[in-house]
């Protein structure tokens, strides 16, 4: 099982993404994500530069070694970029190990914890009344769990909220992120008050979620929870930037109003202290984002032992091939609590076809030998990368804020 080419993919069907596609001499091949939005062409150089041709010759079945190696070897350890480029390799070993063993990997993970994976949709609107109304699109569409994210009035734009119904992309082109101006005072006096009408219109019947993006204070934060309450989310995701640990202290201290975070975290160092002083309730960490499968895993049983649960990273950012890898581990974890699930467009399912499929509000990932993902190189080709970023929040008073 030698490893005879490693070789990356970049490609903007619509959105960019980064796939490392390895080969072994005996022609089995494995794909994995290493898309990181807004810095992609730093994690293909990483790959393309330091790590591919590390790989030729090495035993494709020896995954731990070949994490522990890249990791380790590398000195420089943790960060976004080494960590996305880790993952890519990590989840093609798991692709090809699957297609020697002839088993779908969620088998070589220890089997179906599960029938499915429970997800959840994005409805967002510019009004209370558009955000209503999309809620009820994916109630009968067939979803389980719905986050809902609205404009707020009197700040012209709101990340999370997009003019096109179905397929949301936060990222924009062009050389330069986009800026908009953020308010929280605005924000926290309006946003109970969608919980409120969303559960009005559509009952208790269903889970409901909502993303503050990382823009409040812990106090802040604490009271949008507290406010929330009669509402019964799901999740409060992101409510204070995620460098702060001990801030969660402050937010729990207030609510029960369940906590989620980490789709920014790359190791399970940065989440360490949140998971063992039970501080956050889901661990938001991805297969592309977090070393992928073998190190997300890790993450994900240290979450066991302090009863957190999974609700990993799923937007569009995150490619069909991390997609079908995390359906793999959801499937199979003890602690599986929900994945994220954004639509990608036709063109980028296309570029990437894969077997895992959307059925009574779940994602089922395919029974095939491998992930059940491969990537189209020819159709890819015609997709060139494209500069985009995601916007930059600025206060009122022209401070940058997290977004
Ligand atoms: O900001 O995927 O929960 N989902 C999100 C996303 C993220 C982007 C970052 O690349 O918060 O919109
Ligand atoms: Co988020």
């Amino acid at each position: 099982m030698k490893i005879a080419d490693a070789r990356v993919i970049v490609t903007c069907p619509g959105r960019n993404f980064v796939t490392l596609k390895i080969t072994t001499e005996s022609g089995l091949t494995g794909v994995g994500d290493a898309t990181l939005n807004g810095r992609e062409l730093a994690v293909a150089s990483y790959l393309t530069d330091h790590v591919c041709g590390l790989l030729i010759g090495r035993d494709a079945s020896r995954i731990n070694d070949i994490w522990q190696y890249l990791y380790k070897g590398a000195y420089w350890r943790r960060g976004p970029v080494t960590m996305s480029a880790i993952a890519a390799v990590d989840t093609a070993l798991w692709d090809i190990k699957g297609k020697a063993a002839g088993m779908p990997v969620y088998q070589l993970l220890g089997g179906k914890a599960r029938a499915g994976v429970m997800v959840y949709g994005h409805a967002n609107g510019a009004t209370v009344d558009d955000a209503v109304a999309e809620v009820g699109r994916y109630l009968d569409a067939g979803y389980k769990a719905v986050r809902v994210q609205c404009g707020v009035p009197g700040l012209e734009h709101v990340y999370g909220v997009s003019d096109d119904r179905d397929f949301y992309e936060p990222a924009t082109a062009g050389v330069a992120p986009e800026e908009a101006v953020w308010a929280s005072e605005k924000y926290l006096d309006f946003a109970p008050g969608l919980f409120a009408a969303v559960r009005e219109a559509h009952g208790f019947g269903f889970h409901l979620l909502h993303d503050a993006h990382h823009r409040l204070t812990p106090i802040e934060a604490a009271r949008l929870g507290k406010a929330a309450e009669p509402y019964r989310l799901f999740w409060l995701e992101d409510p204070i930037s995620e460098e702060l640990q001990e801030g969660f202290r402050t937010i729990r201290q207030h609510t029960t109003t369940p906590i989620a975070v980490g789709e920014v975290y790359n190791s399970i160092w940065d989440c360490q202290q949140l998971i063992t002083e039970q501080l956050i309730d889901y661990i938001r960490t991805t297969v592309v984002h977090a070393g992928g499968i073998t190190h997300l895993r890790r993450i994900f049983d240290l979450a066991a032992l302090y009863h957190v649960r999974t609700g990993s990273h799923g937007a569009t950012d995150l490619s069909p091939v991390c997609m079908a890898a995390a359906l793999h581990l959801d499937i199979s974890v003890p602690n599986f609590g929900i994945q994220e699930y954004m639509r990608h467009t036709p063109e980028t399912d296309e570029v990437f076809p894969h077997s895992y499929r959307f059925e009574d509000g779940m994602l089922l990932p395919g029974d095939e030998p491998g992930l059940g993902v491969d990537i189209d190189e020819e159709l890819a080709a015609r997709y060139p990368y494209r500069q985009a970023y995601l916007p930059v929040n600025r206060l009122e008073d022209g401070t940058v804020h997290d977004w």
